[in-house]
């Protein structure tokens, strides 16, 4: 994974664009650019000059800058050329990029291959590199906030501190295991239940700040399930502001999915309107129906749907939904058709929340508690981005701090295992800006970026 060839790709999107980048990234990349240009380029300069195959006709007039090692985004020699945005011209230009460097053995990049080369040389960590990735996926203004702060480093300078204050508390320990006298009353003494104290509502902060991070960063995966006809597809209409999906009263309407993102507050929600859930002998609307059970296994957050009159069914069903969705998942119950109860006859229910998605009763504060349900804590100063990888990391992490603290009320019995928890903490706090990585895992990160990444 880590070869040492020079890589080119197109680093600006496919499609047609006012300029169009090329970048060449390598070891030393000045006998390519001599090459090209049949002269040396002076870096951070930016140069016009004329491309030509290898009949001398011209391809393109570009800018180039180049990039000497180390001051580079890759660390190498990196070169960008800064074509017209034409698919067929940059394929041009990378063609007689590779032709004329190969003999220094000039390849194409893969995924993500140009931030690896970043990561490898130091100039930005793991949880960096991932934020590279993020930015430019992100989905909202809130998620682009985020994801540049991380690529500044903000959520790495927290893992890294708390990493030193836990390399603090262990020198502390270890040291007076090698001096057994002086094990009494250590724990007292060196006030390290406090310290250890610390460590943990540190780690509790980061938990809470990452565990937002994710939400900016993938979204909430949101399920309407319910019975036929009870205002599914309505409210995502509602939710939406547009007709997304068909709404008729005839019950089995719905047999796809129908996928919508959109944001509350900046958040992205991933709606999916769902087959209403019944008995059935149409085979399309069964295959509708599984598809349901698959999206609620894989939600984040279910709304199940009930409407007046078809609380019989609610009932069987909240039981399978409830079975069916995945541990953590909540299930919001809501009462839908609102504006058809009779308000002063005592039918209301209290457990459901009502709303109308015809009229748009409840709907502004049903989006308030979907923010509260899913725990978003609203616009967070210092908010980053975060990934899964990144939560599991700090999870495990806070299973070792719970056990040291066992072994640390156990007295100074146990100060080694003590020492040892701590160090699988930090094992695992490592993992997140990529210290102590596994290789495989380092490849498996960056091949989910996209090519010239
Ligand atoms: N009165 C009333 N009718 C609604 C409401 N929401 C949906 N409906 C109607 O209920 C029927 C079924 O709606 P639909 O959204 O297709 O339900 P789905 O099968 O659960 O997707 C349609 O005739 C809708 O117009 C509501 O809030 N109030
Ligand atoms: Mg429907």
């Amino acid at each position: 994974m880590t070869r040492k060839l020079p890589i080119i790709a197109v680093a600006t999107a496919p499609g047609k664009a006012g300029v169009g980048i090329v970048r060449l990234s390598g070891q030393y990349l000045r006998p390519i650019i001599k090459a090209l240009f049949q002269r040396d380029l002076l870096p951070r300069q930016a140069t016009l000059l004329s491309l030509r195959d290898a009949g001398g006709q011209l391809i393109d007039q570009l800018v180039a800058i180049y990039f000497a090692a180390p001051a580079s985004f890759t660390g190498e020699d990196v070169l960008e050329l800064q074509c017209h945005g034409g698919p067929q011209l940059l394929e041009l230009v990378m063609r007689r990029c590779l032709e004329l460097g190969k003999e220094a053995g000039l390849v194409i990049a893969e995924p993500g291959e140009f931030t690896l080369r970043a990561y490898l040389n130091n100039k930005v960590d793991l949880a960096q590199a991932e934020a590279i990735a993020d930015l430019i996926d992100a989905q909202s203004e809130a998620a682009v906030r985020g994801a540049a702060r991380s690529l500044q480093g903000a959520f790495s300078d927290d893992i890294n501190s708390l990493v030193e204050e836990i390399t603090q508390l262990r020198i502390l320990v270890e040291s007076t295991l090698d001096f057994p006298e002086e094990e009494i009353e250590f724990l007292e003494n060196a006030q390290a239940r406090d310290r250890l104290s610390a460590v943990k509502t540190k780690l509790q902060a980061l938990r809470n700040n990452a565990k937002q991070g994710k939400i900016l960063r993938d979204g909430i995966q949101l399920v309407l399930a319910g019975a036929p006809n009870v205002g599914k597809s309505s409210l995502l209409n509602r939710l939406a502001g547009e007709e997304v999906a068909i709404v008729t009263p005839i019950a089995g309407t719905t047999r796809d999915r129908v996928k919508e993102s959109i944001q509350i507050e900046g958040v992205p929600m991933h709606i999916i309107d769902t087959a209403g859930l019944r008995q059935t002998s149409d085979e399309v609307e069964a295959k509708g129906i599984e598809r349901t059970w698959d999206a609620i296994r894989l939600a984040d957050l279910i709304i199940f749907l009930t409407a007046p009159n078809a609380e019989k069914e609610a009932n069987d069903l909240r039981v399978q939904i409830l079975d069916a969705a995945p541990a953590n998942c909540p299930v919001l119950e809501l009462m839908n058709k609102s504006d058809l109860l009779d308000k002063n006859s005592g039918v209301i229910k209290d457990r459901a929340l009502l709303i109308s998605a015809k009229t748009g009763e409840g709907v502004e504060a049903l989006k308030q508690k979907i923010l509260e349900t899913v725990g978003w804590s609203g616009p967070q100063e210092g908010a980053i981005v975060a990934r899964r990888r990144h939560l599991d990391c700090l999870e495990r992490a806070a299973e070792h701090i719970e056990k040291s603290e066992k072994f640390a009320a156990n007295g100074n019995n146990s100060l080694e295992l003590f020492a040892e928890e701590l160090s699988l903490a930090q094992n695992h706090l490592g993992q997140i800006t990529g210290k102590l990585l596994p290789d495989d895992l380092l490849g498996k990160i960056f091949s989910q970026f996209c090519i010239g990444k």
